[in-house]
């Protein structure tokens, strides 16, 4: 039962990213709202089920032909966390550079970009936020999702190409510790947020905060309210589970401290024996 009430189908939808932890997670539910889903990842992609069409290779190089006849894309290609600047820099900037060239020239129409909390991790707990804040990213890997809504940006203004830049909390199955309690995104959300991205008539550069409807929040989603995003889940109900496997944190720490986590703490990749000094 797909989680996003819509009439609205697409002939293709372009996935990239399939081969990864949330390609496979909406790899099944994409499918329920187009004719034609396309996959790409440069790791292997299994058997195609019906109405898919795989294209393995690495983004950066076949940028062009994944995105001929589509009508959408949905990208969450990328290095996924922090890592050495020269594979930051191959998949999530000339990558993402890339695909945006490609789209452009190929008229495709919209874009939801899986940008990451970890643009803004450098803000306190105590502290909400909305899209306007300027970006704290908390690593190299924040800085080019950083870059990435930036470049998301240029392609609205310059040449009408739409974004919705999603920066996605924890997706995962459920919250699994204290700070996963605010950050929070379930999979059937992400498919409401996902596909909200996609059918809201008008989103111009829209930047939306990927969460669940959570009691504890240090994101303010009313910059995105036009996409009509519901969300349906919430990390309440693991609270007491989290809170007894995790016990009290030292406030000093940064997993208590700082919406990016253990992120800010993780070590600098030119250097990562160094921790970095607060
Ligand atoms: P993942 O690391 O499991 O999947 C990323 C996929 O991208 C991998 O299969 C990888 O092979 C592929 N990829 C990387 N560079 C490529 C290239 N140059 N060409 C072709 N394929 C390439 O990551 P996950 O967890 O599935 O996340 C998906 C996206 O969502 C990522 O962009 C990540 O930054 C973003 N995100 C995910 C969050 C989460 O909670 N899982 C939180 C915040 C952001
Ligand atoms: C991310 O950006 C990562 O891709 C994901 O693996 C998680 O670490 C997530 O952020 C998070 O902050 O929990």
């Amino acid at each position: 039962m797909p989680a996003h009430p819509t009439a609205l189908h697409f002939r293709r939808l372009l996935l990239t990213g399939a081969g990864g932890y949330l390609g496979g997670v909406l790899r099944p539910r994409l499918k329920a709202y187009c004719e034609t889903l396309r996959l790409n990842d440069r790791v292997p992609l299994g058997e195609a089920a019906p109405g898919e069409e795989l294209m393995v290779g690495d983004l950066a190089q076949s940028a062009a032909a994944m995105v001929a006849g589509v009508d959408a894309i949905v990208h969450l290609g990328g290095i996924s966390v922090e890592a050495e600047w020269e594979p930051i820099l191959a998949s999530n900037i000339d990558g993402l550079f890339r695909l945006y060239e490609a789209a452009r020239r190929a008229r495709v129409k919209r874009i939801v970009f899986a940008s990451s909390n970890h643009v803004t991790g450098f803000y306190g707990q105590h502290e909400v936020i909305d899209a306007r804040a300027l970006p704290r990213p908390d690593t190299l890997y924040g800085l080019s999702k950083a870059f990435g809504e930036n470049l998301a940006q240029l392609y609205w203004d310059r040449f009408g190409l739409e974004t919705v830049s999603i920066r996605i909390g924890s997706a995962t199955p459920e919250p699994t510790d204290r700070r996963m309690l605010a950050s929070w995104l379930s999979h059937d959300d992400l498919e409401r947020l996902v596909m909200a991205a996609l059918t809201a008539p008008i989103v111009g550069h829209t930047i939306a905060f990927g969460m669940s409807d959570n009691a504890t929040s240090w994101w303010d989603n009313s910059l995105a309210r036009h996409l009509g995003y519901r969300p349906q889940d919430s990390s309440e109900p693991f609270r007491a589970a989290v809170e007894a496997r995790q016990g009290a944190l030292d406030p000093l720490d940064p997993l208590a401290r700082y919406q990016g986590g253990r992120f800010v703490r993780l070590g600098h990749f030119p250097d990562p024996n160094q921790e970095t000094d607060e």
